[in-house]
């Protein structure tokens, strides 16, 4: 049981509509699918999706990256020893997604081998989520158009707002829009992506009080320390650290400080192993968590699914799982599916998923 080789392979997905948010767009699945192979003729398989913007990955630095550094780093170790290619992949500041794919796919190839699913292994204390859906910036009807069809299509009852445009009343206007056209029964939060400063955050949750949100994630950026602080201090609405919490030191930094009360967790920058050890450490502290999207594709979608159900910390709230729907293909055989707003863990082995050849012959643009 020893990994013999991981490939990295970029694949390009057009996306049906764009996802608009305060730090860039999507236009274009353009991710890598990690596969690591075993001695046993096992292959684990994940995905990174290059976030630019957040990150500072790109689809070729994931790639380079992978095969000029990772991958020498653990061909060769054996595949259960989870703690030493942690060490050699955290020895490496940065690269999040591409680590996680590995670390993910790993998993996916342990599940293979030992006929287990990563659900199972990682906690096996549900085999489902419910979803919560992210809206995207548009104008309002569009916004109210775009979560009437996911709610009716699909069941889903909560919904992520991305808010952080200027002046703020353009987003407050949306939020309005989306309680008056939805009702007081759906769940509403925002996430601003860094996209205010303290005082425009602190503004727009006044003029939403009414609107009953229930999360605001990172309105403003992490290097306002005090701006932050202050603005979590002030309201009662819950603040989600996202992009400033990647590593558990981050984790530690943004609750104690008393910038964030909560945590998200993404599988795409922390894999399962790093997920983890954040998940248990914000168990610890007493913070809740929210499973969050990295714009992800089914892969990282069923990644996503299959760590959140695994715990029962976090699997208490909706986790963001259905943006892979604005894309326009993907690359599983059995596609997932949502129903009645929620959304199962596949019973593996590993993550339980598995790739079709032909599309992604279609979709890869190494050409091999
Ligand atoms: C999110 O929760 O912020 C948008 C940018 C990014 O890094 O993740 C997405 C969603
Ligand atoms: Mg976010």
């Amino acid at each position: 049981m020893k990994i013999v080789a991981i490939e990295a392979i970029p694949f390009v997905i057009p996306y049906r509509k764009p996802l608009r948010f305060a730090s860039g767009e999507v236009r274009t699945a353009d991710h890598v699918l990690v596969r690591v192979h075993t001695d046993d003729g096992v292959i684990g398989v994940a995905e990174a999706p290059p976030r630019p913007y957040t990150y500072g990955e790109t689809q070729d630095s994931i790639v380079a990256v992978i095969a000029k550094i990772f991958a020498p780093e653990l061909v060769g170790l054996p595949l259960l020893g989870r703690e030493v290619r942690y060490a050699r992949l955290e020895r490496t500041v940065g690269n999040p997604t591409a680590k996680a794919a590995i670390d993910m796919a790993c998993w996916d190839a342990m599940g293979k081998t030992l006929d287990l699913s990563v659900t199972e292994m990682l906690g096996g204390y549900t085999d489902r989520l419910r979803v919560s859906h992210m809206v995207g910036f548009a104008s309002d009807e569009a916004m109210v158009a775009d979560a009437e069809r996911v709610r009716d299509t699909y069941g889903i009852t909560t919904f992520k707002v991305k808010v952080g445009r200027r002046p703020v009343s353009l987003d407050v206007g949306a939020c309005r829009a989306l309680r008056n056209a939805l009702g007081p029964d759906v769940e509403l939060y925002v996430d601003g992506n860094r996209g205010w400063t303290p005082a425009e955050a602190a503004r727009a949750l006044t003029a939403m009080a009414d609107l009953d949100l229930t999360l605001s994630e990172e309105l403003c950026p992490a290097d306002d320390v005090l701006g932050r602080r202050w603005l979590t201090a002030r309201t009662t609405i819950p603040t989600v650290a996202d992009e400033s919490a990647v590593n558990p030191g981050q984790v530690t930094r943004e609750l104690l400080d008393g910038a964030a009360t909560m945590i998200s967790i993404k599988t795409a920058r922390t894999g399962f192993s790093t997920s983890q050890r954040i998940l248990h450490q914000c168990e610890g502290l007493g913070a809740e968590i929210v499973m969050g999207n990295q714009i992800d594709g089914q892969v990282g979608t069923a990644c996503s699914v299959a760590f959140g159900a695994a715990h029962r910390h976090s699997s208490r709230r909706a986790g963001e799982l259905s943006n892979f729907l604005d894309m326009a293909d993907d690359l599983l055989t059995e596609p997932l599916e949502i129903s009645d707003g929620e959304l199962t863990a596949r019973s593996g082995p590993g993550i339980g998923i598995a790739i079709d050849p032909d599309k992604l012959a279609q979709y890869r643009t190494d050409n091999v």
